[in-house]
């Protein structure tokens, strides 16, 4: 049986794979497990069909048989618990590389996030400017730590893990924003997840979606 998930029909990221399909689809394609992807409009997000699937009304969704799940972080543990590729052997590396994942969504994610809903949603207000800067800092502080942690190694913990997965994507995240560029081994960490044939398989993927998307 293949697994579907489900992503935006046509995705505000304009293609750019910052929508959180994304990791799943790359985790998909670092395991070699075929998928089938359902597409939903934003209406569609709210009917009753779809919060059966997923209690906040949004993507991406998993279904497989009778195992349907949600929260990326959820979707590409599973993932990577099923299928070789993405975990180390390792017990006590493996538990190392899903607190990466945890560290990405969480400690690092976090931040970025509230630097999306400034930029987004609080733009008109008067304390942006002053708030702005404040929330890039609490960025910076993740990032030093981050690329402390990272120093001159490929990886955050030895070999390519669902770890290094996770955070590559928040971190692709920042593109807009130029702090990643503050930290020259970050950047060069995010654009070797990048240029892995897994990324670019399932970016490919769906920028596709858009682009018909555009064309229709
Ligand atoms: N914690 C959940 C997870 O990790 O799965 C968060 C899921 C989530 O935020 N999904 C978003 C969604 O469905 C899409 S990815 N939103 C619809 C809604 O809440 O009504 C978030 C996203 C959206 C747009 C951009 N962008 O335009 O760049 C990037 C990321």
């Amino acid at each position: 049986m293949i697994p579907t998930i489900t992503a935006f029909e046509r995705s505000p990221d304009r293609g750019r794979g910052l929508a959180r399909d994304m990791r799943v689809r790359w985790a998909f394609e670092e395991v070699g497990q075929p998928y089938d992807v359902r597409l939903v409009s934003f209406d569609a997000l709210r009917e009753p069909a779809h919060l059966a699937l997923h209690p906040f009304g949004q993507i991406p969704t998993y279904q497989d048989g009778d195992l349907a799940l949600f929260e990326s972080g959820a979707i590409v543990l599973h993932i990577a618990e099923r299928h070789a590729g993405l975990l180390p052997d390792d017990a006590n590396a493996r538990l190392r590389a899903i607190a990466w994942m945890f560290a990405a969504i969480s400690t690092v994610e976090l931040p970025i996030l509230d630097r999306q809903n400034a930029v987004v949603l609080e733009h008109s207000e008067s304390w942006h400017a002053q708030r702005l800067p404040i929330v890039d800092d609490r960025i910076r502080q993740r990032l030093r730590e981050l690329s402390v942690h990272l120093g001159e190694a490929d990886w955050l913990d030895g070999a390519f893990s669902a770890g290094d997965l996770m955070m590559v994507t928040v971190l692709r995240r920042l593109a807009a924003s130029g702090l990643l560029n503050e930290y020259p081994n970050l950047a060069a960490y995010v654009a070797r997840g990048e240029a892995r044939p897994a990324f670019r398989r399932a970016f490919d993927a769906q920028l596709a979606v858009f682009t018909a998307a555009s064309a229709g």
